[in-house]
């Protein structure tokens, strides 16, 4: 039986993974408009990625006896610039996420509830991961001499580079 509080911190968070992964779908969306195939990759995998997450918590609340009652999800910013934003604003999204994934954790432990306390502690490695993957990404942009550029080399290496960052990332901890 999880407390009240824990209880709506994880259900909520079954709706900010789906939101993100509404994001990163829309991120894909965009990087297909502009040509960028490695990057619509990139997001699309993500965006599934985090679909995976939003299951894992849906099925840790069913496991524990508790409804899941999904959320609204804003309809996700489409207008991007360059991929440089783009990117830059998953790294952002990746950092609020953790902060939420640490609130739980600092809460199950508070509670002594070290059932959900473990089960958390698969999402802070990989929001470790994650954060590392955009931040790997925004460092080969630099490296690139990428700075939002719309065409031209450094755009074409870092949508490929983007096209098998996940694989070169390892994916989920397991
Ligand atoms: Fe669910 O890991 Fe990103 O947000």
């Amino acid at each position: 039986m999880l407390s009240k509080t824990i209880y709506q911190l994880l259900n909520d968070q079954v709706t900010a993974e789906q939101d993100a992964a509404y994001k990163y779908l829309q991120m894909a969306a965009w990087a297909e408009k502009e040509g960028l195939s490695g990057a619509a990759k990139f997001f699309r995998v993500h965006s599934q990625e985090e679909e995976g997450h939003r299951d894992r918590i849906f099925d840790y609340l069913n496991e524990c006896g508790q409804e899941v009652v999904l959320g609204a999800i804003d309809a996700p910013k489409h207008d991007y610039d360059n991929l440089l934003e783009v990117i830059q604003a998953a790294y952002d999204h990746e950092k609020k996420v953790t902060g939420m994934i640490k609130r739980i954790a600092e809460a199950s432990f508070a509670e002594q509830d070290y059932q959900t306390f473990n089960f958390i502690q698969w999402f802070v490695a990989e929001q470790h991961e994650e954060e590392t993957l955009f931040m790997t990404v925004l460092d080969k942009a630099r490296v690139l001499g990428y700075e939002g550029e719309k065409q031209g080399e450094a755009l074409y290496l870092l949508d490929q580079y983007l096209a098998n960052a996940h694989e070169e990332a390892g994916g989920d901890p397991e």
